[in-house]
């Protein structure tokens, strides 16, 4: 589905690092179309939701105090299979075994402070993209290569 998008989020330690560019340009150098942009600090309610799941495992409290600790950079990626690319580009959770080339690889090194975030599905991807942005911020447009020349 060319339509599927996915949540990426900028964590305050890739924005304090001033990753955000660097970021950003992989997605679009891989193809992938932004359909929404935003820069927010979260709320601690926001993440426990986000990140419901885990709201269990001894790390969570560390985990939403770091996530609301600054501004993150949150966007929406459209493009075929945008899930799960997304996810190999971002590389797995543990920096530790993160493959150079990926996200986490190249500019990580500890589980806590692993730059960006990237939904993990299809179901997910839904869930959070509606949790952090309303419908009437996610644009559809058309690239120019894609329209008539005679226009
Ligand atoms: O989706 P992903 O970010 O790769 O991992 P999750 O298992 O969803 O965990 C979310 C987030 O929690 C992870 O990116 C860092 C943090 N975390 C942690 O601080 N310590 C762990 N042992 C596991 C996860
Ligand atoms: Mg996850």
């Amino acid at each position: 589905d060319a339509r599927e998008r996915t949540l990426i989020a900028v964590k305050p330690d890739g924005v304090q690092r001033r990753l955000v560019g660097r970021i950003i340009q992989r997605f679009e150098q891989r193809g992938f179309k932004l359909v929404g942009l935003k820069m927010m600090t979260a709320s601690e309610d926001l993440l426990s939701e986000h990140y419901r799941e885990l709201r269990t495992k001894p790390f969570f409290h560390s985990l939403q105090s770091y996530m609301t600790s600054g501004p993150v950079v949150v966007m929406v990626w459209e493009g075929h299979n945008v899930v799960q690319t997304s996810r190999t580009m971002v590389g797995p959770t543990n920096p530790t075994v993160a493959q150079a080339g990926t996200v986490r690889g190249d500019f990580s090194i500890h589980v806590s402070r692993n730059v960006v975030h990237a939904s993990d599905s299809l179901e997910g991807a839904q869930r959070e993209i509606q949790l952090w942005f309303e419908a009437k911020d996610l644009l559809d447009w058309d690239c120019c290569d894609q329209m008539s020349t005679s226009e």
